[in-house]
Order: C-alpha cells, then structure tokens, then sequence
C-alpha cells in the first residue's frame, strides 16, 4: 500500500492504493482519520480510462499526429524563443495547475519567470484570490489561519456560501464532532444545501447581499457591546470606521435586503458573539461576485469584532482543489512570487533571482487568467502554455475564452486527458496522473504532505515535472538538471525559512509539514504593525441585476460525485453512476407558474448564451435557478471581475422556459 493524496479537493485526504489492485482504502492518520468521500474511494478509475493521452501529439492541418518527445518539447521552445524575439517575453503567459504537485508548480512558475515574464497564473484566480486578496489586507497573510482540528474546540461555526457536505465531505466528520461537543452550526446559503440539513440555524439569504447580513450582525454586535473591546483595541485598527459603516444596517434595513428577517438576523448575531468562540467557513458564495473583496472583507471583521483568533478562532477560506494552496504558495500567481510576496519586494526578489542564477526577475505584475483572453483577442498575447488546466470549460462566458484560443499562435496543452481546451492545442503533451509520480501537496490548512508513486507512469506519459525539466533545458534557461522530483523539493525548501532545516526524509515520514505553522496570528498578525486591519464595506450590487426580460438570478453550484470540469470524475463509471443526469433548480411556485414539472426539459438563457437541461423543482427559493458547473454553466456566465480578477459566477440575470426536447 502507498500513501497518496487525493487528486480532488483540497481538503487533502490521503488514499492507501494498493499497488497491483490500484483499490483505494482511506488513511488512518491525519487530516483524514479514516475516512473518504465517493471521489477519493473511486479515484483511480480515471486513471484507468481508455482515454488517455498516450504520446505527445502535434497538429499538422486539422490532425493531431504523434511526435516524439523530443521534437515535442525542441519545437516548443523554439516557437516560445521565436515569440519572445518578435514580441518580448510578455506575449506568452503560463497556466500553472492546482492539480499538480508543489515541485511542479514551482518549476512552472520559474520557468516564466526566468523566460522574462509574470504572466503565470493558476485556478485559484477562478476561486479563493479574493479570499487571498481580503485576507492579506486584513490580517496579512492570504490563508486559512487554524488547523481543522480546531474546529472541535469552537463553540459555533458559521459556514458561509460554502456546501462542504458535497464539496469537501470528510471535513464535515469535523464539523459534526464539534456540534456533538455542543457548538451552534449556522448556515448562509441562497439555497437549502446538503450541508443546512446539519445547521441549528439555517439562513436563506438573497443571492449577493451578504454584506448587509454581516453588517446588520456587526450593528447587533456593537450595539448591544458584544464585541471583544480588548482585542479590538489592542490588536486591531480601523474599528471606528466599521462602527460608521455599519450603523445604518440595522436588522430591519437587512432584512428589506437580504430577505432574512430582522429578528433570526438578531439571535444568530447573538448566539455567534456569545459562543466565546468560533470558526468562519466560507467558499465560493462569498467570492464568485463582483463584490468578492468586499464580501470576505465583511466576515473578517465580524471574526475580528469577536477576537476569533488564535485559540478562540480562525478564518478558514476552504480551499478547493487539491493543490491550489501550494500552486499559490510556491509562486503560480500573476502577482506573487512564492510565500505571496509582492514582487516588489526586492530583498526577497534577488534572494529568488540568485538562487536561480541570474540578477533579477520582471517586477511588473503579470496577466491575471482571466485578463488572458482580451491579451490574446487584441495580439498582446501569442503563445499560450497551459498544465493542466481546462478554461474553455472552467471560464465565464466560455464563448469568447473559446474565441481567443482558436487566435493564438502557439497553443500548448499538457493533460492527462485530450480536454475541451485541447481541442485547440498545436501540441498536446500527456502527463502522468497523481499516482503514477511522487512529490508534495498543500491543503487548505497548508499542511505540506507527501505523496507516494504507486504505478508506472501510462504509456509515454511523463509526470509534469520531467516535462517542465526538458522544457527549461530546451529553453535555455539555468538550473533545469533535475534526474528526481526530490531534488526540486530541497531546492524550494530553501525558499522559506521555516523550511530550511527540515528535510524531505521529515515530510515523507511524518503526516506532513504545515507553512509556516500550525496556527496563524495567535500574538500578532502578519501585517507591518502587526495589528489586524478592520476595513468597513458597503453592500456593493451585483454587475447585472434581473429585469423583465431576464427575470431570474442564475447561480451555479457544485455536486459531490463531480469534480470541476468534469475532465476526472466523468471517466468515473462508479461515479456517473452514482450521479445520474444534472438537473437546474428550480422553486415550486416558479415551476408551477411556466408549466414546468421535475424533469422537463427546460431552456436557460442570459446575455451571454443558452444551454438546455432537465429541472429539478425545489431546492431554492423564487426567483432563483441554480446550475451545476461541471457541465456548460459557462456558457451563460458573465465575465464581469471583481478586484481579485474572479468572475461572477455565482449571480447572472436569466430566463427561463419549457422546452420539448
Ligand atoms: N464534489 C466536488 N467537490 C469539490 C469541487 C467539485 O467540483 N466537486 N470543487 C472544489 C473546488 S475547486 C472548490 S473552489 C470548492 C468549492 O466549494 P463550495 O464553495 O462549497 O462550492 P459551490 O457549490 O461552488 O458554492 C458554495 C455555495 O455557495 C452558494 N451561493 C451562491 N451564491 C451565493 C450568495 O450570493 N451568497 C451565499 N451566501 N451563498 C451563495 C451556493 O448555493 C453553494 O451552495 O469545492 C471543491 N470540492
Ligand atoms: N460557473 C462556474 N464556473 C466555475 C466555478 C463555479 O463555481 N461556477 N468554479 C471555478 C473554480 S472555484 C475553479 S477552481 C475552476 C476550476 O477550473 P479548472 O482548473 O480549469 O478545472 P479542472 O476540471 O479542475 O481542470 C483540471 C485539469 O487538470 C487535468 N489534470 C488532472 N491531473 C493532472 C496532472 O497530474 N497533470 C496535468 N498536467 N493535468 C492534470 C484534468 O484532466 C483537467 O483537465 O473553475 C471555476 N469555474
Ligand atoms: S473529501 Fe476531498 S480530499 Fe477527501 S476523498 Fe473527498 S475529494 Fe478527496
Ligand atoms: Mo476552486
């Protein structure tokens, strides 16, 4: 048996995989403690598709036709060269994986950057960045603060558009243990989710006003001096500020906005600030809004009001993939060099620079993802290299990502599978799936964990960080001799200080490292005056509102048997099984009033496009139509980005009527 991270969420369980069965069997250590969700149990199969990429493939005409690997990889760099003569280094950009391991990740990122460029960029532009972008400004350090294990040791837990009974189920053994030791779990959703079934309390709240709900609950907690006046004058500034803004979002003028009513938003208020001390979760209801920032921005403060820090609390933006917190962590971020450090910060950067052997590294802030896709429509972008990432699903409005890939000069994709985005590629390189190579993983309460190569890599498939080793060689640049994914561990351990005297034998031995420690801010925060900022918002109102000929706000959402893009779970036959056909959501009352009955075929339209599925009546309430992503959600979203650079997946203005199909 071979311990191996899950390829999944970034919850981060590890999976015992037999080595001829390949039959998975959970971890009995940490974080999992003996248990998996139907993703990990079944996480092989895909491994085991007939669809996998089995040799590097090159277009010729309108046919993708076997190469070798080396002409692969020396044609590629030759065309990113050719490119960066002609147009500098910044008409190419990078898509790093939260998929992949640390070490290639970090490869990922070094090679942009030594190419002369920060356009590299990862899905957690997509999800958490403006978790990241609220949280740095707050408190300093862009991550979740506490271990999970702390949960257990609150006395509430708030749990803010966020689903974790589908999207990360094993942390709800968590959240179950702590409510059994007597903590109040409450719920913010725009819909009654999986997770609510477990929630004292359970909010309904109007898509994108969940400013209001946490002013109205800090105008409550101020009013009636339920707020930690210690740890608000000895850790925090900015609370006068707050005080102001929330003033006006009494519960009854929350109520009018967010549809709660004014007394449920006074007692959860109450019992959140009577617990003594408590946990926020949140996930992507707060960040997919053009008020993103702004919305986590509001539910820090309240942690903050409260003094949840430390022992008495924590921040936890649950990270979604298995690996976006170590994709950020060790540098995929357009505007971060690894550690989140600003790229301005030239003491770190010529620390980075030397290291690698040259001087120094571009300053200039890099392309977001999804600035990507006007860079390339208007020429500023030319060659594209992405690893595993698949945007012409994953991306708002998908039409126009779809667009521009068909413009670009160069187009390389690397996947273990043959992807809706590499229909596009002039070269597509076959990687080697999570078990089939070894390297290390950070999940979301940034425990570093080891994981195990079980299997021959399929085919000719080599892991991702072989074909980034060729990659920098073949490009010219210093430093690309690794012969082991272990050598790439050292080198980026030397990256942190809280790493330098711990060794690769220590984390592969051990249930893993966290970075840079177990618990964050429990003294002082990572902020210049090591205070904590509070920063007052406003309700801000989504990009597009509802009018008569677009009635309804469309929301998309995930299930727990399918993962992102659909690229893994739906080679899952255990899975699909499992999950049946998607189904949009639909309320009774709406449902009754356009003649639509479960499993009628209906058709959902917005500004951007229109897909057809079958309804499901129930689940949300009027006025709302929620979609799962997996599938063509992305063809109706709006592009529309808040100021992390994170589309508003989660509110677009939509009509909807029955159709025969
Ligand atoms: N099974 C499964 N697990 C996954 C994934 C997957 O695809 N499938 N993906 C992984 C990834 S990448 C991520 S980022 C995480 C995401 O994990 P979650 O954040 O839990 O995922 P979502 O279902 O996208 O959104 C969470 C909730 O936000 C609610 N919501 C929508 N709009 C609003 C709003 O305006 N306000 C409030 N309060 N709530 C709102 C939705 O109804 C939904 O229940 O899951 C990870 N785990
Ligand atoms: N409408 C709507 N859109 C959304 C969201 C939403 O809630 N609603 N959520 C957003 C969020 S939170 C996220 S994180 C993004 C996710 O967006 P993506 O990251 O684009 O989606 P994935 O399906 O996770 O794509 C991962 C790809 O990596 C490949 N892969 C797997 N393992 C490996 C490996 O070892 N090596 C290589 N090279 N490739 C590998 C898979 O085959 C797959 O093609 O989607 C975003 N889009
Ligand atoms: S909870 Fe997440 S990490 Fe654990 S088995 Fe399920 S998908 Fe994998
Ligand atoms: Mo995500």
């Amino acid at each position: 048996m071979k311990a191996v991270v899950c390829p999944f969420c970034g919850f981060g369980c590890k999976l015992l995989i037999d080595e001829k069965t390949l039959r998975v069997k959970p971890y009995p250590g940490e974080p999992n403690r003996g248990k998996l969700c139907p993703k990990g149990l079944h996480a092989t199969e895909f491994v085991l598709s007939k669809n996998r990429l089995k040799r590097p493939l090159k277009r010729v005409g309108s046919a993708m036709v076997p190469v070798s690997w080396g002409v692969a990889i020396d044609e590629i760099a030759g065309k990113l060269l050719e490119i960066r003569v002609l147009y500098g280094p910044d008409a190419v950009a990078f898509l790093a994986s939260s998929k992949v391991s640390n070490e290639e990740n970090y490869l990922l990122q070094k090679i942009a950057r030594l190419f002369g460029t920060n356009n590299i960029d990862n899905c957690a532009r997509l999800c958490h960045e403006a978790s990241v972008h609220a949280l740095k400004m707050t408190v300093g350090a862009g991550a979740q603060t506490n271990p999970y294990g702390d949960l257990e040791n609150f006395g509430a837990i708030l749990i803010w558009g966020y689903n974790p009974a589908e999207t990360h189920p094993v942390i709800m053994d968590y959240i179950l243990r702590a409510k059994r030791k007597g903590a109040k779990i409450i719920v913010v959703d725009v819909r009654e989710t999986r997770t609510m079934a477990f929630a004292d309390y359970r909010l309904v709240i109007r898509p994108g006003t969940d400013i209001a709900l946490a002013n109205a609950m800090m105008n409550v907690i101020i009013r009636e001096e339920f707020y930690d006046g210690e740890f608000v004058r000895s850790r925090t500034s900015g609370f006068s500020e707050v005080k102001m803004a929330v003033m006006k979002y009494t519960p009854k003028y929350a109520e009018r906005i967010t549809g709660i009513p004014a007394e449920t938003i006074e007692k959860v208020a109450r019992i959140f600030a009577l617990a003594g001390s408590g946990a926020i979760m949140w996930g992507m209801g707060l960040t997919h809004h053009v008020s993103g920032v702004e919305n986590v921005l509001a539910v820090v403060d309240l942690a903050l009001l409260l003094g949840y820090i430390g022992e008495r609390g924590g921040l936890y933006p649950m990270r979604g993939q298995n690996n976006v917190q170590g994709a950020a962590y060790l540098g995929a971020l357009s505007e971060f060099l690894p550690g989140y450090v600003p790229l301005t910060d030239e003491r770190f950067r010529k620390r980075v620079a030397s290291l690698w052997g040259v001087d120094d590294l571009p300053t200039e802030r890099g392309l977001y993802l999804t600035e990507l896709w006007e860079a390339i429509e208007s020429g500023d972008v030319r060659a594209l290299y992405i690893m595993g990432e698949n945007p012409a699903v994953s991306e708002a409005d998908f039409a126009q990502v779809r667009k521009a890939l068909k413009k670009l000069d160069l187009l390389v994709v690397q996947d273990v599978f043959p992807t809706r985005t590499s229909r596009y590629a002039h070269y597509l390189l076959p990687a080697s799936a999570f078990c089939e190579k070894s390297g290390s993983y950070m999940n979301s309460e940034r425990r570093i964990q080891w994981s195990e190569r079980v299997c021959e890599p399929h085919a000719d498939s080599k892991p991702d960080w072989e074909i980034l080793t060729m990659l920098g060689r073949a490009l010219g640049l210093s430093g690309f001799n690794y012969s082991s994914v272990e050598e790439i561990t050292a080198e980026y351990f030397r990256l942190f200080p809280e790493l330098e005297e711990r060794s690769v034998e220590e984390l592969k031995n051990s249930d893993g490292i966290f970075l840079p420690k177990k618990r964050l801010h429990t003294w002082e925060f990572a902020t210049p005056d090591g205070k904590a900022r509070l920063m007052a918002v406003e309700q801000i109102g989504p990009w597009e509102v509802p009018d008569k000929d677009y009635p309804f706000v469309l929301t998309t959402v995930r299930l727990i048997g399918h993962y992102n893009t659909g690229e893994m779970t739906l080679r899952s036959p255990s899975l699909v099984k499992l999950m049946g056909e998607p189904r949009a959501l639909i309320s009774e009352k709406d449902a009754e009033r356009l003649g639509i009955a479960d499993g009628d075929w209906v058709e959902l339209e917005t500004r951007c496009g229109r897909i057809r599925m079958r309804a499901k009546v129930g689940g949300v309430p009027e006025g709302v139509i929620a979609v799962p992503f997996h599938f063509k959600a992305n063809r109706l979203t709006s592009s529309a980005l808040n100021k992390a650079g994170t589309p508003e997946f989660k509110f677009s203005a939509c009509r909807v009527r029955k159709v025969r199909t």
